[in-house]
């Protein structure tokens, strides 16, 4: 079965896709420039709506196949061990919008990116204090939130596999950029799972259950997947795969958002992230032609990369590129990596600069 109500098209916009776009705001590429994006920079995504919870009543229940079920307020999270990492997230979807034909959902062009700094308590010592069965194969994380896609009433669900969940930087995280959760992003706590796509770090947690069957909730296992065709069930989405993105140089024309740039040295920057291990290699493309840039330090193990390549711009018109490699060996592509949920599409920017 397809995960989609509609199917993919080459047509306008349209209006549900506005409504979408309007609920859940992208990052400007222009804050590709902070290390750490200014909270009200960063992406965001939101399937449902945003639930009312009150920190001081709200808990979070961990049971299922556990031997200690626990209930823990936000005063018992603050009080465990704490931990800051700054995380670069991205939603799954990012591309989407730029894929020919185009999957109907949340049109993102390449805006669906930030990195925070995020606080929180490493959630493998809770999961050892619960005492899991010894059948309990993966855990599944509720947000509070509630709605209906691909015809199914639920709440917004994902599990993880006790060994990904386990991981040391895997958090329950209270505090973004220093400060309490904003309602949109979560609060009072939602997980973190750094390196993965976004889907995965369940905002509004309330509630992790042990269980000993694969879980089979509609965001776990019918979307999410990268489907070859509407009856392909395809590969579930996991990892970021590995992207650069550059900060569209000179001044943009506001409609059109074409690049102008006075001719001479101009200096491209940008970052590049990947959740499948460090970026060893940014190139830039000028109108076709591949030179590699300069590296930057990284944010974080799990935070993207600062990368920079001096131009000099030749008056005419132009198209700018840039590609990113990993120390797995990925990289982009130039040609679409279509797929019926329009996941994980990584192709190559490309800007269009005037040079005068
Ligand atoms: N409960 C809940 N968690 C959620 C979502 C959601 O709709 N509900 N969206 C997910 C998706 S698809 C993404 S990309 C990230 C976005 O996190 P952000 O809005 O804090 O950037 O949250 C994830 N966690
Ligand atoms: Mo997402």
């Amino acid at each position: 079965m397809s995960a989609l109500s509609v199917e993919p098209t080459d047509a306008p916009l349209t209006f549900e896709e506005l409504q979408l776009a309007t609920r859940n705001r992208g990052m400007p590429l222009e804050a590709l420039r902070y290390d750490l994006t200014p909270t009200g920079l960063h992406y965001l995504l939101v399937h449902f709506d945003i639930p009312a919870l009150d920190s001081a009543t709200w808990r979070l229940r961990i049971g299922g196949a556990v031997k200690r079920p626990l209930e823990l307020s936000l005063e018992d999270l603050q009080a465990r061990p704490r931990r800051t990492i700054p995380v670069t997230m991205e939603c799954a979807g990012n591309g989407r919008a730029r894929l020919q034909p185009r999957p109907i959902s949340q049109p993102w062009l390449l805006e669906a990116s930030g990195t925070a700094e995020w606080t929180g308590t490493p959630l493998a010592p809770i999961l050892e204090e619960a005492g899991l069965d010894e059948g309990a194969l993966e855990l599944v994380f509720t947000g509070a939130d509630r709605g209906v896609q691909g015809e199914i009433e639920q709440d917004y669900q994902r599990s993880l596999t006790i060994a990904e969940a386990s991981r040391p930087e895997v958090l329950l995280a209270y505090e973004m950029n220093g400060a309490p959760l904003q309602p949109q992003h979560g609060s009072p706590l939602r997980l973190l799972v750094p390196g993965w796509y976004g889907m995965t770090s369940v905002k509004w947690l309330t509630s992790i259950e042990a269980v000993t069957e694969p879980f089979d909730g509609y965001q776990q296992a019918t979307a999410y997947h990268y489907q070859a065709a509407p009856d392909d069930p395809g590969e579930p989405v996991t990892r970021i795969r590995v992207r650069a993105l550059v900060v569209p140089p000179g001044i943009p024309d506001f409609l059109t958002r074409r690049r102008l740039v006075d001719r001479g040295p101009v200096t491209l920057t940008g970052r590049a992230w990947s959740g499948d291990g460090e970026i060893t290699k940014v190139e830039v493309g000028v109108d076709g032609d591949w030179t590699p840039g300069t590296l930057g330090p990284s944010v974080g193990e799990f935070a993207w990369r600062s990368w920079s390549f001096e131009w000099t711009a030749e008056p005419g018109d132009h198209v700018l590129a840039c590609r990113a490699t990993d120390s797995s060996g990925a990289t982009q592509p130039v040609e679409q990596p279509w797929n019926e949920q329009g996941m994980g599409n990584n192709l190559v920017q490309q800007v269009d600069v005037s040079v005068r």
